[in-house]
């Protein structure tokens, strides 16, 4: 092949095969230069957002009323790491898994018809004011039922403190705070009826993790009321009037241990007497996704 030369003549010259392999060379050292950097952000990325969750966990940490990691991995208990002494107790004997949202500790398994949950009641349960509830589920079914499952319910029927809970049904996003005959919903009851914000049930997603946070923020004598799928902002309503108070236990994924029994994962239980904001609620969604969101994780 005739050698390609460059404009110091023949004393400098390559061939234009060993320019090639050149270019190709330094192009394959970037790739993986500008891949390494865009792992080093994402992980920075990460860190910072778990490095926040630490933070709120900090800044939050003296308004939470429990914290119920479910870290245990064996027995009928879950501990309440908030400082309040409100630990569950399990029925039911369900199963505790290692697979969880972010691949730490474990999660808890309900079979959907006789496990469950429960915290006994507790004045520092009583949330009338502002307040978030959190919680990573995964359900096992590929669409949700046409009956209600409870992920969460501070009461009975009635009166409920504050609930969130889901079925089948509702094909329109309800921002009008009442009562709809299916959707997945969360709010309260202010003694006389429920006040609540709701999604298309359908549009939340099963068979994988989901975080779901509901939030109500003190209006005066009403109430701001939010629900986050994901991270997501995805319904929002001033509703009239305040929760009531009882002195019912705290059911997680089931009502009493008797009916409305969740059937799938839960996982990082967490209840505040705070508000978190939309930023706040983000960040942590992120600080907690499934690995698989993140590959660089
Ligand atoms: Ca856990």
């Amino acid at each position: 092949m005739k050698p390609f030369r460059g404009r110091f003549g023949a004393q400098s010259g390559f061939t234009l095969i060993e320019l090639l392999v050149v270019i190709s060379i330094i192009s394959l050292l970037s790739s993986v230069v500008l891949s390494q950097l865009n792992a080093a952000r994402e992980k920075g990325r990460l860190g910072s957002a778990k490095q926040f969750a630490a933070q709120v966990d900090r800044v939050a940490g003296d308004r939470a009323v429990g914290i119920w990691e479910l870290d245990e991995c064996s027995g009928a208990a879950a501990a309440d790491r908030s400082g309040n002494g409100n630990n569950a107790s399990l029925s039911g004997s369900p199963s505790w898994l290692s697979d969880t949202p972010d691949s730490t500790g474990c999660s808890l398994s309900l079979n959907g018809s006789t496990q469950g949950a429960l915290v006994p009641h507790a004045p520092s349960l009583d949330l009338t004011g502002d307040m978030t509830f959190s919680i990573w589920f995964y359900a096992n079914a590929s669409s949700w039922p046409a009956s209600w499952q409870s992920l969460m319910s501070k009461g009975n029927a009635t009166p409920r403190n504050y609930f969130m809970n889901v079925m089948s049904g509702e094909s329109v996003v309800a921002n009008d705070c009442s009562d709809q005959t299916g959707g997945f919903q969360f709010g309260y009851h202010d003694g006389t009826t429920f006040r609540l914000v709701d999604i298309n049930a359908s549009s939340v997603p099963t068979q994988r993790w989901v975080n779901a946070v509901g939030v109500i923020s003190a209006n005066g004598a009403n109430r701001d009321v939010k629900l986050y799928i994901d991270g997501q902002l995805r319904a929002s309503a001033l509703c009239s009037n305040a929760p009531t108070s009882n002195t019912v236990p705290l059911s997680i994924g089931s009502i009493q241990n008797s009916i409305e029994f969740f059937n799938g994962r839960i996982d990082k239980v967490r209840l505040f007497e705070k508000s978190l904001t939309a930023s706040e609620v983000g960040r942590m969604y992120a600080a907690e996704a499934p690995k698989y969101e993140f590959a660089y994780e």
